[in-house]
This record gives structure tokens, sequence and C-alpha cells, in this order.
């Protein structure tokens, strides 16, 4: 039976990747020393795999940014703004390449970065590719061919090309003018795929993986015939290649006959996600045709060791019926969303040897992909035997252990009742009262909650945890970086003020390391876009919040002025869907211990006389389930989750939340359902677009539209914001308007945020006197 694997993490076991493209990017290093640094991480990423024992071993999944990116600049899908970059003489094509991904301010050219949005349901983002309606491709970037190239010589055999499916990548694009679909492209778009397969056969590949994971959503009839056409093409020009076309993150819902149909050597589907789908599967004619299926048996999106019995009784159910020739093993999907190497891990982390047994990371998994071949091959050996009393031993201890499970905490979930999942007065009541009690002006101003984490403070916080700053110096320069922040919002005019959250590293990591239930890596990271990385933080356990965990810093900072500030939560929804999460029990009944968790410390906030609360909530939309059908189940459980966290406190305090990356209008009533006495958004980027779904929908509560977007370091006019702002009062109530950016500012840097905000409470003042002349 073939092991085989979808893609490996390309950040490098100790991130590499990012240190290697910052130092390009700043300018202190060439050319040639970032290209070794690729050149090493794919080296090490391909012998890692052989040494594991994985035969079909994928190349062409290494970037150094983003694998979408990389089609468009192979099918030269490269929008019309950075034409004359790429036809300018010195710059190459990876500064084209990262121009399309980051922008480009130099030369007297100003070209906006292309647009980068979630990859499926996952926390990694992709660069979404730009079409136009007389769109044409054409082979430009030799990448795939020298990957392939150079695997071969790195492995002396031969590596499986992956790449983005041709249906899946037009489907991830964005048409930029209207008159067309993008689908109706394909056309345009297959005669490169055959300029590209036919370069792979000359040098000598024989497998191709397409990635579809577009097959598990929910699809129209245009969209099917398409999946059929491009294979169809494909094939009849490559009788020989062997075509994978792997499907991963949900089951194939209406997809399943044609997937199944698809002229292709093999179907690689999602076990983990969709474990009924090898039944479904089996039920089709796809069981008397010839091709191969690829089973999708251990978890590349958590962290847990396999549960063997259960994958070699899926592997039995399709040899049994297909004959062990037609079955590959693999991970359930690329190993990108998965930490490098669990070897790396040490104690100090929290990782304790009784939960490192526990868990699997990318490295690891190769050696279950290949272990379960194995088992299937050879069920009767004593090894066999072996391996799997150790895997139920673990299993069976992880399951039991006192770690894991705290009576009170289920207890208290179980008893959960319509009471605390309410306010106590309606909004309008709230509203009136915290009116009175904060009496803001119209049009009051704030931020998200995050400044600029600056290099000095990244630094102080890992001296500190390296242990050679005390925790009473590291405290310390964090209390002068508040102090110095509040001085700052107040000398500015701000209304309504934030600590800064210079303690934090990230806004999951943070709670993640002060919860019980939680581990947390040392280097288990995770790619979420470009050279940026996040570490989830594990849970193992019931959630349980030992003591405050913000409320000090909150405190501190309103003991420093008389201004109210705003306290700064992540909410239970996010924590979890940026953590890895348990698998043995639902999402939502750990959600439901991280609402109770925050809504302890939102009420302790509030007793330590903390007036507004955000429990930010940014992944809220995110967390959609893939397919529609299964939408209404999620939404009424993270919004029920995020109720619990909110209801705890008086009429008188005002919960805000804080929402980005969001298409609102889907789900604009489980907003609403949340409740919020303010919700601020990201609108700035589409002109207040966004906007419209809540005016539509006559959203009731408070909002912040952000007026400026962070994610550039362009410094906003006062004018271009009053503009926004009045086109927001041109729709919703005035009294309900918010003015703040559309996100925290943690990435920024001082001097644009400085000029920015100045310019934000100028264009506030600026409405306000235009209201009261109008009044
Ligand atoms: N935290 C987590 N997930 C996220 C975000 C987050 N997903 C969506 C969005 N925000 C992604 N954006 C970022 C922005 C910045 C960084 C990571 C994701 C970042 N990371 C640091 C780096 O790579 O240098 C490492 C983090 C650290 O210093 O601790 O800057 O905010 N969980
Ligand atoms: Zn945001």
């Amino acid at each position: 039976m073939v092991a085989h694997n979808l893609g490996y993490p390309r950040i490098g076991s100790h991130r590499e990747l990012k240190k290697a493209s910052e130092q390009y990017w700043a300018g202190k290093s060439t050319h040639d020393q970032l290209v070794e640094a690729g050149q090493r991480i794919r080296r090490d990423n391909w012998l890692t795999q052989q040494q594991a024992g994985i035969t079909l071993i994928p190349c062409n999944d290494f970037s150094f940014y983003d694998q979408i990116l990389d089609w468009s600049l192979t099918v030269d899908a490269i929008p019309e703004r950075f034409r004359p970059l790429a036809n300018q003489p010195g710059v190459n094509e990876l500064d084209l390449y990262f121009a399309m991904a980051r922008g480009y301010q130099k030369d007297g050219l100003d070209l906006i970065a292309m647009e980068m949005t979630k990859w499926f349901d996952t926390n990694y983002h992709y660069i979404v590719p730009e079409f136009s309606k007389n769109q044409s491709f054409s082979l430009r970037s030799e990448k795939i061919f020298s990957d392939f190239e150079e695997a071969k010589t790195v492995l002396g055999s031969i590596p499986k090309p992956v790449v983005p499916g041709p249906v899946t990548y037009l489907l991830l694009g964005k048409e930029k003018e209207g008159g067309f679909h993008r689908l109706d492209l394909l056309d345009r778009l297959l005669p490169v795929y055959e300029q590209i397969l036919s370069r792979l056969q000359e040098q000598g590949a024989e497998w191709i993986q397409f990635d579809e994971p577009g097959l598990v959503l929910n699809s129209d009839e245009q969209q099917r015939t398409a999946y059929a056409r491009a294979y169809r093409f494909l094939r009849e020009r490559f009788p020989n290649l062997k075509f994978l076309v792997a499907s991963y993150f949900e089951c194939f819902g209406e997809n399943l006959s044609l997937a199944t149909q698809l002229p292709v050597d093999a179907l690689h589907i999602d076990l983990v996600r969709c474990p009924n789908q090898l039944d479904d599967l089996l039920n089709t004619a796809f069981v008397t045709s010839q091709t191969r299926v690829s089973l999708g048996v251990v978890d590349g999106r958590n962290i847990w060791i396999n549960d063997l019995n259960r994958s070699l009784e899926l592997i039995r159910k399709a040899t049994d019926a297909l004959g062990s020739d037609r079955v590959l093993v693999a991970p359930s999907c690329s190993l990108l969303h998965t930490p490098c190497d669990l070897d790396s891990e040490t104690e100090a982390g929290g990782v304790t040897p009784e939960i490192k047994q526990w868990l699997a990371f990318a490295r690891q998994k190769l050696d279950e992909v290949v272990k379960l071949a194995t088992l299937s091959a050879q069920p009767d050996s004593e090894q066999t035997q072996r391996w799997l009393a150790e895997n139920e031993a673990v299993l069976a201890a992880r399951r039991n252990s006192p770690l894991i499970n705290r009576p009170d905490v289920q207890q208290r979930v179980s008893r959960l009742t319509d009471r605390d999942t309410h306010r106590a007065s309606a909004f309008g009541k709230r509203q009136t009262l915290q009116h009175q009690r904060l009496n803001l002006p119209l049009f009051p101003t704030t931020t998200i909650g995050s400044f600029p984490q600056t290099e000095d403070v990244r630094i102080n916080r890992a001296k500190f945890k390296k242990g050679e700053k005390t925790r009473e110096q590291y405290e310390d320069f964090i209390r002068t970086e508040t102090q110095k922040a509040i001085r700052w919002q107040e000398e500015i005019g701000l209304d309504v003020l934030v600590h800064g959250e210079f303690e934090r590293n990230d806004m999951v990591e943070y709670f993640g390391e002060l919860l019980d239930g939680f581990a947390f890596s040392q280097n288990g990271w995770v790619q979420s876009y470009g050279s940026r990385c996040v570490k989830p933080p594990i849970i193992y356990g019931d959630v349980h919040r030992p003591e405050a965990m913000t409320v000090r810093w909150a405190e501190y900072a309103q003991s420093l002025t008389p201004k109210p500030v705003k306290g700064m939560l992540t909410g239970p929804v996010t924590i979890l869907q940026w953590s890895f999460v348990r698998d043995d029990q639902p999402r939502r009944d750990t959600c439901m211990q991280l609402a109770f968790a925050i809504r302890d410390e939102v009420v302790d906030l509030e007793r330590a006389g903390i007036q507004l609360i955000q429990i930010d909530e940014p992944a809220i939309r995110e967390g959609l389930p893939l397919r529609r059908e299964n939408w209404a189940a999620y939404l009424d459980w993270a919004v029920r989750a995020f109720r619990i966290s909110a209801s705890g406190v008086g009429d008188e305090t005002q919960i805000h939340t804080h929402m980005c990356y969001s298409e609102f209008n889907d789900i604009i009533q489980q907003i609403a359902d949340m409740d919020a006495d303010v919700i601020t958004i990201e609108t700035s980027r589409s002109q207040m677009e966004l906007l419209d779904a809540f005016v539509q929908f006559n959203y009731p509560n408070e909002i912040g539209p952000g007026v400026y977007d962070i994610h550039s370091p362009r410094v906003p006019t006062t004018d271009e914001m009053v503009a926004l702002l009045n086109k927001a009062a041109d729709v919703l109530p005035v009294r309900n308007l918010w003015v703040n950016p559309d996100c925290g500012l943690k990435t920024r840097r001082w001097p644009e945020t400085e000029q920015a905000l100045k310019n934000m409470v100028q264009a506030a003042q600026t409405v306000r006197n235009l209201v009261v002349e109008h009044v």
C-alpha cells in the first residue's frame, strides 16, 4: 500500500523561511541568500519524508509566500497594475512576486497589494487571484519545473508535483470587472495546464496531484460541469500521466457522484472531517471503476496522535471492497496546517511528558501514515500487535487522565440556563443608562485595542521568557509602555482609551497561557500568511480560569486617567477557532467552557471599575462550516457562547465586540443576536460597502465602522475619513455611530499610527460640528 503525503510545512522547523524573507525584505540579505534558504528547507522536507518512508513525496508544495500566488505567477495571471514592474529591468521574478503579495512603494510606483483571504476554514490566508474579462493565461514562471528537478535530484526518485486544480483556482479568484464569470475563463486556462503537464511529463513525472478542495463546497451546475470538462480535457491529452485529485476539509455533498466519476487515477478524501465519506463512495459505481482512493486518515488540521485501530478499520473497509492495490494512505490534507516537529518541544512550554505522548506534529504524522500502511499490509505481525497495544494504551491514558476531566466545569456547562445568555434589560434601556453614565460626545473615538508591538516590546518579552529579565523588570517595562500610551491617547483627544496590550504576544496565545486545560508549545508555529506565523495553544482538557487574566493591567491603565479605559478580551469562539481543539468532545462543548471562563473575566473587570469591555470575535464568521447545511447549528452555539460571555454584567456596563475580514450579509441576523452594545467592523477597504448589510437589516445597536485601513502603513487624510463618516451618518442613526480604525494596530509602527489617529480624532470633531450646525 502506498503511503503518500499531500504537502509539508514550508516555514522550516525553526521558522527559517520567516527569518530569511524578512531579512531580504529589509534589504539585509541578497536574493541568492533567500533562494538558498528556500533550497535548504525543501531539501530538509524531502529527506524527512523519504526517511519516514513516504513513497510518493510532494514537490511544488513549497512557497516563498503562498501557493495560490505562485500559481498566478505560473499561469501569468498578473494584475495589470504590476505590469510596469514585470517589465522593469533589475526587478527579478521574486521581487515582482513579493510586490503582488505586499504592495510596492518605490521608484515612483505605488502598487496596492493583492487581496488576501482565508483558505477555506483554516487560519491560513492565500492571495486572491484577480481576473479581468479579457484575461489571458500563459506559462510564465518556471518554478514548478525547477522544483521537480531539484526534488528528483535530492530524492533520487520521482516526486509528485502538486498543482492547484484548475476549477478551484478559478473559484478562489475574484472578477475585477463585470460581464463575465471566472469559470468562463476555464477554456483559456486549460491549455496552460496542458503545457505544464507536458513539460512535467518530459521531465519524467508520473503522478500529478491536483488540489481541488472546491469539490467540497456547495456547487451549482456550472461548477460541476467545469470539473467534468477540465479533467476530460486533461485526460484526453495525457492518457499516461497519473492524476490524483485531492479534496479535503469536508464531505462532497451534492458533488459526490461527479467526484467519483472524474476520469482520474486516484481520488483523495478527508476521512477525518467526513468519516462517512468512504461508505458513500463505496456505494457508488466507483467500486467497479479502476480509480484508486487515497484515504486521508491522519488529521492534517490538528495535533492529536492517530487512533490506529479506527484508521485501520477504514483502511480495511476500503481494501476489502477495492483490493489493496487501489488504496493509498495519507494525511487528511496538506500538513501545512500543523506545526513541524514535536521533538523540538521541551517541558518548559507546558507540554509535559504526559501531554506530549498524546501529540503528533507534521513529522510524527508522517510516521503515522507509514505505520498505517505497514500495519494494514502485515496485520498479524508481532510488530503490528506491539504498535497497536502501545497506541491503545496511550489513548486510554488520555481518556482517563485527571488532567482532562474537571467535573465542576462540566457541571457548570450542563446547568446552563436562559439567564446565563441574557443581559438584564433590552438594548434600548441599556443604551440610555450607558449614555448617562459615560457621557461621551457624539461620534466617540476609540481604537480596537492593540498598539504597535515594537521591536523593544518583543525583545523585552523574549528576554523575560528566556529568564534574562525578572518578572518585576518586565512588568515595570510594560507599565511604562502602558503609561506612555495612556498619556498619548489623552493628548490627542481620544474619548475611550485602551491600555495597548503590550503584555500580550497574541490575542489567543495570551489567554491560552493563562487558562487551565491549555498547553502551549514553544515552537509549534503554523503559517498564517506570508512570513507571519501563529502558535495556536493546545486545548487538551476542561477549560477553567484559575485567576483573573487581564484585570491587573486594565485596572492599572484606568488608574492613570479620568477617561474611560476599555477592557480587552478575546471571545470564546475566536479562542476556539485559533487553537488546536480537543477531538474527544464536540467543539460546541469546549466553546461553552471557554464562554464561562471569559464571562468570569468580564464580571471581574466590571467589579474592578471598568465601564466598557470589548470581547473580540474576529473569527466568528470564519468558523462557519464550509457547507451551508451546517451553518444554522454552528451559529446557534457560537452566538450562545458569545452571549454567555457577555451577559454577566449590569446594564450600565457597555459590551463591545470587534470583527474583521467579514462578509456580514450572510450572518447579519446572528450578529444582531449577539446583542453587543457596540460592534466595530472592518469597512474602510470597501468604502463602507460592508455597512450595507447593517443598514438594510436596520441593525439596532451601536456601530463603529472602521474609518481607515490599518493593514497598510499609509496615513489616511482627515478629509477622506470625514467623507466615510458622512457616508455612515447618512444611513445610520447618528447616536449609534462610533469612530475607530478598522482593526488593531499591533502590526503597525508608531509614526504612522500617531499621525493616522490624530487625523481620525480631527475627522470626528469635524463631523460633530457638521451635525451640530445641522441641528
Ligand atoms: N492571532 C491568531 N490568528 C490570527 C490572527 C491573530 N489569524 C488571523 C489574523 N490574526 C492573521 N494575522 C496575523 C497577523 C500578525 C501575525 C500573525 C497573524 C504575527 N505573528 C508574529 C510573527 O509571525 O512574527 C508572531 C506572533 C508573536 O510575536 O507572538 O505578527 O492575531 N492566533
Ligand atoms: Zn480586526
